[in-house]
């Protein structure tokens, strides 16, 4: 017997899609503007996870260009079929949001290398495959609906692929419009047959306070689908504001070997008042069926905190899964950088790595040399040794980013006396000072001190005493603040005002530990 304890992929997760093949189970979630796309996560137990690639890896495979933050990358879908790993998936320019960003890509091995894209020429989001029985493969999606009822109303589409054509055919249906009168981005389409009936589940009424899970049945494909009369069959949202989870939505179904059937979902955890600084994160919920309809959590009614996996070995105590630590080491693949590969500004060199400026800062939806990784926890040091060789109008140092409009730098710049250490807090594309120190020259350390809301914004002189430059409060950089769909990474970075210049920075060591709650 395994233990999850919930959630199974801490930090922002979010919109999981889950496949299996044979005892290999395969998850993937929406990555927006980030560098390598769409993480592909490997389990046999759906304890145990570990990222084995990304989906998108290489700079010609879609185009990134201006795309702002919490545009980009949203929502895929994995399924195996016939020898080979599907997904399908939307990039979203937020500028043109009429622009067709649906496309599938494959791929015989789950870790990579993944095909180029096969442009579907629909708009909207969320698209899903299903391979029925019979052979038809089943494309669908969810849009805003053409003639609304009410205000961000989607409707969910259903088209046949051809896969000698590789194209849609032209006869569509839309099959759902929302569980309940009045309900918001009825999203997130998954279809499934079970028994014979085609199962459609969706997401409804938006990613925030009031997600839930609907499902619906049919006998035909393209409908008419009849609404489960429990639905929504899971969501927080009757829970109110003062929980430790809100915001349950957004589901896909898997049967495990042993005919267990299971859902990942994603769900935010909220501390320091109505805040989730980690984003939406991905959980695991038992399923069970009655009377041909699936029951989330049964007898619970809520995610379970902790969920016992019978067929899983049992996972060593205090471990969270998918969770993080110690010394991130240059080709981790959990490093991110911003819609684009790293290679346009990093030199790795053994564990240490060298980035030069690009023409673009934090503050433009470009490729500044940034390198990040999530923050998975809420209690957490993550504290990077950097060598500075800095050129006039040069900044290097820490990030702690939601987007270009808003994150907090701890960054280091030449003056005449030395270096000086700034703590800054771009909100809303304005920049406020949090504080400065004069460091002198050589190397030193940048932490930054995550205790809840908390952030201390640290530097440490080699052979000096730690001072703290300023804080920062996570409270206003999570989407509750901001808007938008991200959860926080914590970055190294170098940027220039104006030309890049000509000096660097090298970053030696890179350490992300997580400070249990009961020590913070
Ligand atoms: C995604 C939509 C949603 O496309 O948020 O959770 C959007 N739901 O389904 C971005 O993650």
């Amino acid at each position: 017997m395994g233990t999850v304890h919930n959630p199974v992929l801490p930090g922002c997760y979010p919109d999981p899609s889950i496949c299996r093949v044979g005892d290999d189970y395969y998850l993937v979630n929406s990555t927006f503007e980030y560098f390598p796309g769409l993480p592909i996560f490997h389990s046999t137990d759906l304890v145990h996870w570990t990222q084995i690639g990304h989906v998108i890896t290489r700079a010609d495979q879609l185009d990134y260009t201006g795309i702002a933050s919490s545009g980009g990358l949203y929502a895929p879908t994995i399924r195996f079929h016939d020898g080979m790993f599907w997904l399908v998936c939307t990039i979203v320019y937020p500028d043109q949001p009429n622009r067709p960003g649906n496309f599938l890509v494959t791929a015989t091995d789950p870790a990579g290398p993944w095909s180029d894209p096969i442009w579907l020429g629909t708009a909207g989001i969320d698209p899903s495959i299903f391979f029925d029985d019979d052979g038809r493969i089943w494309f669908h999606g969810t849009r805003l609906a053409l003639e609304p009822q009410w205000h961000d109303q989607t409707e969910v589409w259903v088209r046949e692929y051809n896969p000698v054509t590789q194209r849609l055919s032209d006869e569509e249906t839309v099959i759902w419009r929302g569980a309940q009168l009045g309900v918001v981005w009825a999203e997130g389409p998954h279809l499934y047959k079970v028994d014979g009936r085609y199962y459609l589940m969706t997401a409804e009424a938006g990613t925030e306070i009031h997600h839930c899970v609907c499902i619906m049945r049919a006998d035909s494909v393209t409908g008419p689908y009849e609404g489960n009369r429990a639905n929504p069959v899971m969501t927080h949202r009757h829970l109110g504001s003062k929980v430790d989870v809100v915001g349950a939505g957004h589901a896909d179904l898997v049967q495990a070997a042993d005919g267990s059937w299971w859902a990942v979902l994603l769900a935010m955890r909220i501390y320091g008042g109505y805040h989730y600084p980690l984003g939406r994160e991905t959980f695991l919920v038992p399923v069970t069926w009655e009377d041909g309809w699936p029951v989330f959590a049964p007898g619970v009614g809520r995610i379970p905190p902790v969920v016992e996996v019978p067929f899983a070995d049992a996972a060593p105590l205090g471990v969270a899964q998918g969770a993080i630590g110690g010394v991130v080491c240059p080709d981790d693949p959990r490093w991110n950088t911003l819609r684009g590969p790293a290679d346009r500004f990093a030199t790795i060199s053994g564990t240490s790595v060298r980035l030069r400026p690009t023409d673009d800062t934090l503050s433009d939806p470009g490729t500044p040399a940034f390198l990040g990784i999530r923050q998975q926890h809420r209690n957490v040091d993550f504290q990077v040794s950097l060598n500075p060789e800095l050129s006039a109008g040069q900044e290097a140092g820490l990030v702690i980013r939601q987007g270009e409009r808003d994150h907090v730098r701890l960054g280091i710049r030449p003056t005449a006396e030395g270096y000086t250490v700034n703590a800054v807090h771009c909100q809303a594309g304005v920049e406020h000072p949090l504080g400065s120190a004069k460091v002198g020259h050589g190397s030193l350390q940048l932490g930054i001190k995550a205790r809840g809301r908390d952030y201390a914004l640290t530097c440490t002189r080699i052979g000096a005493g730690e001072i703290v430059v300023g804080h920062a409060d996570a409270s206003t950089l999570d989407t509750i603040a901001t808007g938008g769909f991200l959860g926080l990474w914590f970055g190294v970075y170098i940027q220039a005002d104006g030309q890049p210049g000509t000096g660097s920075v090298s970053v030696d060591k890179v350490e992300y530990l997580p400070v249990p709650d009961s020590e913070a």
